[in-house]
């Protein structure tokens, strides 16, 4: 499984993400030990802090301007020159409640008994709780974001409600048979790039970086988040249970058709026995015997090859900076995301 840290290979990455683990903590803390406790479960569970590395990555960039050069510098120094700055911090943290609240509200959408290898909010304490703390994450993260100005608070608000579009575009396909791939893309524009492109956006502000690159980084977040949801979409579907921590084919039970799903339905030879199959509730029997006919065709393939263009198209946005350390480390990062898929699922898929 991906290690973020590991694919961005950044001096100081680690100590700054130390660094926000502490600020994410600070920022549910009330003098109330119940919410405390509410607030943090799924913080203290962990999760890669995906987007709070990609708000780091792209405060950075443009950083080795070539007045010096980091090969020649010792450790500590390397580090101190690529730590981020505090801005920075508070802003990945308002990402990530965000991205927390969108966690806790879909865990109670799916009826999840599990979430980062631990019990699910609404599991332990119920659905009400569980929407209202997210709630409470979501406050947090619009008064943090409003701390460091209108133009970050109003980013963060515009990616929540492509986030809730994306939602309800999603929920309101589920169980059709007619969806589009335009209609797929669509949702999972939503739901999962856009907060990808607005931690690139509001990490690339709140580390003053030139704003001429920012639509860049933008885009690279965007086309990264893209390949991203394509590549959990296909794992749900060819991935295996004790390799995903939890039940593979979860989306077709729910009714959501992704991508290697439309891409067999269009399949002349089997989209016919699929769809004859799909459309309604399924039980584990033909939930795995629509997951066979998927891995059965090219539609594996084929989405990993779509995934990786999108992997591509988010490298391409900062070609420019391949000669330097973040440039490097955001290009690999988005090459690795859909590289190991092909180790995550079994050989005769
Ligand atoms: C009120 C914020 C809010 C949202 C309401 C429920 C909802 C609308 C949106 C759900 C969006 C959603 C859960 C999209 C999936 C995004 C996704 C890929 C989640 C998994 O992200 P990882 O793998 O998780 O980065 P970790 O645990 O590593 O942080």
């Amino acid at each position: 499984m991906i290690n973020i840290i590991f694919a961005l290979d950044l001096p100081n990455l680690e100590n700054d993400l130390k660094r926000l683990e502490d600020a994410l903590k600070d920022s549910v803390t009330t003098d109330d030990p119940f919410l405390d406790e509410v607030a943090r479960h799924l913080i203290d569970a962990g999760g890669k802090r995906l987007r709070p590395a990609l708000a780091i990555a792209s405060s950075l960039i443009g950083r080795e301007d070539g007045s010096i050069d980091p090969s020649n510098l010792d450790e500590k120094t390397l580090s101190e020159f690529f730590k981020s700055d505090n801005d920075v911090i508070t802003g990945s943290v308002a990402v990530e409640l965000v991205h927390l609240a969108s966690l806790y509200h879909d865990d109670v959408m799916d009826e999840a008994l599990t979430r980062r290898n631990v019990e699910s909010v609404n599991a332990r304490w119920g659905n009400l709780v569980a929407i209202v703390a997210g709630d409470f994450l979501l406050a947090r993260s619009a008064e943090i974001a409003a701390s460091l100005g209108s133009e970050i608070a109003g980013l963060l608000a515009a990616s929540l409600g492509r986030l809730c579009g994306g939602q309800v575009s999603e929920v309101n396909a589920a169980f059709s048979t007619n969806r589009t791939l335009d209609t797929y893309y669509r949702s999972i524009a939503g739901k999962t790039a856009s907060l990808m492109a607005t931690a690139c956006h509001i990490g690339a502000l709140t580390g003053g970086v030139n704003r001429e690159l920012i639509p860049n980084l933008v885009a690279y977040g965007e086309a990264l988040g893209m390949a991203f949801q394509i590549r959990d979409d296909i794992l749900d579907i060819a991935g295996e249970s004790k390799t995903l921590g939890k039940v593979a084919g979860q989306d077709l039970v729910e009714g959501i058709y992704t991508l290697p799903v439309l891409l067999t339905l269009e399949n002349p030879h089997f989209g016919g026995e699929l769809l004859s199959m799909l459309g309604k509730p399924l039980d584990e029997q033909d939930r795995d015997k629509a997951r066979k006919l998927v891995t059965s065709t090219d539609a594996i393939a084929n989405s990993i090859e779509i995934g990786q263009s999108f992997a591509k198209k988010a490298a391409s946005q900062i070609e420019d900076f391949n000669d330097t350390l973040v440039g490097r480390g955001l290009t690999r990062l988005a090459y690795q995301l859909m590289d190991d898929v092909r180790e995550l699922i079994p050989a005769k898929v």
